[in-house]
């Protein structure tokens, strides 16, 4: 069943603010300041313990963002990220990652192969060249002209069940909505700033070279100081298409609340999409005065947030129910 209506945020006025009137007085005033972060799925709890250490350990938002989803990379028995994970149609683990820091800068790598920490790849591509994106074999060898190991683990687990679907190769881009790892996470620092990393495999058995919305700035992850951030799970076709957690932060731009925005980002995706029942997309959300907020299509998004010295996963209300 479809939930009535859900939120009528839509035609919201959009005020612009001349540039003149933009003075640092009016972007830092209200700004959370006690740290938090926000982590998808149940991996998000663990996460967001390694983020916390960051920050105890004198790091900021950025620091946090990348040790919180190295955490999740370095769980070899997760299906979804690192390199443990569900490999391509051609026997191939590929993965894709971003960074977004709260100066506005930005790394990304896409379809990196034997290397364990894409995000921090990512983050190296952010702040060691004049680039935003590398792919591929031009993403492996900055990766290793910057010191990261290959690595050719496989997952055993992984290679089992793709030799498994080999027998079939069926390929259909539905997600069971059960089986996300995928991790997109926003720190909050003791300054108030804001940052943000997304990690994936992407979806298993895609096609060789097949990029989610995961490492792209824009649809799995977009962090804005001066409004807050957003990152994406599930269908990454869907989230691209609509740019979604652009969409997001600029829906909050505009007075939304982040449960508002990411609700009014699913239901561009379902305006957008005539198969919504057969596929997964959640969003969560982090303003600048520390409120939180998700959505997702379907039932069954979890996701983790430590705030107030709580570490809690949470249950994200949904279009369908
Ligand atoms: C992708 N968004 O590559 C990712 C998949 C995902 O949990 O989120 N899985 O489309």
């Amino acid at each position: 069943m479809l939930a009535a209506g859900a939120f009528a945020t839509v035609g919201r006025k959009i005020s612009a603010t001349p540039l003149s009137a933009v003075s640092s007085d009016s972007i830092g005033h209200d700004r959370y300041s006690s740290g938090l972060v926000i982590s998808t799925w149940d991996a998000g709890i663990s996460a967001n313990d390694a983020a916390w250490k960051a920050l105890l350990a004198g790091g900021n938002c950025m620091d946090m963002a990348e040790k919180g989803v190295n955490d999740t990379e370095a769980n070899l028995s997760n299906l979804s990220v690192g390199l443990g994970a569900l490999p391509d149609r051609d026997g191939r683990t590929t993965l894709d990652a971003c960074v977004m820091n709260y100066d506005g800068m930005a790394g990304s790598v896409m379809c990196l192969e034997n290397i364990k920490h894409p995000a921090s790849v990512a983050r190296r591509v952010m702040e060691k060249t004049p680039h935003v994106q590398l792919v591929g074999e031009g993403a492996y060898r900055f990766a290793i002209s910057e010191g990261f190991p290959h690595d050719d683990y496989k997952g055993e687990e992984a290679q089992r069940a793709w030799k498994e679907w080999l027998k079939t190769s069926q390929y259909k881009p539905i997600i069971n909505i059960e089986n996300h790892d995928t991790i997109g996470l926003l720190a909050m620092d003791q300054q108030g700033n804001i940052a943000g990393a997304c990690t994936t495999s992407g979806l298993a058995y895609k096609m060789h070279g097949r990029v989610g919305d995961s490492p792209i700035i824009g649809a799995g992850l977009y962090v804005d100081n001066e409004v807050g951030g957003a990152t994406s799970t599930g269908l990454g076709e869907a989230v691209v298409r609509t740019c979604g957690s652009f969409l997001v932060v600029e829906l909050m731009r505009s007075g939304a609340t982040p449960t508002e925005a990411c609700t009014e980002a699913v239901l561009r995706i379902q305006k957008k999409h005539k198969n919504i029942k057969d596929f997964q997309v959640g969003f969560l959300a982090v303003n600048t005065k520390g409120e939180t907020g998700s959505f997702s299509i379907q039932p069954g998004f979890t996701y983790a947030l430590y705030k107030g010295g709580e570490n809690k996963l949470y249950k994200s209300e949904s279009l369908i129910h």
